[in-house]
């Protein structure tokens, strides 16, 4: 299987852990990306040009990373990082909603950073900043009511905010989020997440 990705995208990187974590690492060949000049074999595998995308041993390719990693747990079986049915469920998919809805809120803030300043809307700079602080805050009172083992949520939360930590460190998510900052610097230092750093 092949893997499209970059080496700092907080989406690839939950697709990465994800495949570390369920001991697939050796089954997938890992291809960098360049997004700006997006290559012919991504776009003919995902139209979006998007990475994370994944083309299985078949040829089909999967995207976005939902459901990736999903295909992935499913994959490799049990101990399932997505419980297959009851509350837990659906807990556990909004968690990884809320850890994306920070990414994709990240995401546009660090774009619209980039553009000249004539260009860029402190209005959209705002609202997409208010918006994953608050992101941040349910993601510090959903984390109690995650499983105790490993789940997507955790892991789309700990590339979220590693996310934060790379792109938006004046943000200072932790100031006022202290159980979410320490189970973070513990989750940080699993296997999986020092072997995907970007940089
Ligand atoms: N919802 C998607 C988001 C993927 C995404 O936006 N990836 C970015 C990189 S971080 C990308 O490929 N951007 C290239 C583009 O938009 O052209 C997922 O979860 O996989």
């Amino acid at each position: 299987m092949k893997l499209f990705y970059t080496a700092t995208s907080p989406y690839a990187r939950k697709v990465r852990v994800t495949l570390l974590e369920k001991g697939l690492g050796e089954r997938i060949e890992l291809v960098p990306c360049n997004l700006e000049t997006p290559d012919a074999a991504l776009l003919a595998a995902n139209p979006a040009g998007k990475i994370p995308t994944l083309i299985l041993e078949s040829g089909e390719a999967l995207y976005d990373s939902p459901v990736i990693c999903e295909w992935l747990d499913l994959e490799a079986g049990t101990p399932l990082l997505l419980p297959a049915q009851g509350p837990t469920r659906w807990r556990v998919l909004r968690g990884q909603a809320l850890a994306d809805a920070v990414m994709d809120d990240a995401l546009d803030v660090v774009m619209e950073l980039r553009r000249g300043e004539e260009q860029r809307s402190a209005a959209l700079i705002e609202k997409r900043t208010a918006a994953l602080r608050r992101s941040v805050t349910a993601l510090e009172q959903e984390l109690a009511a995650w499983p105790d083992s490993l789940t997507l949520a955790h892991i789309a939360a700990g590339c979220a905010l590693g996310y934060l930590d790379l792109r938006l460190p004046d943000l200072a998510w932790r100031a006022g989020h202290d159980r979410l900052a320490q189970w973070f610097a513990a989750f940080a230092q699993r296997p999986s997440m020092l072997a995907t750093q970007p940089g």
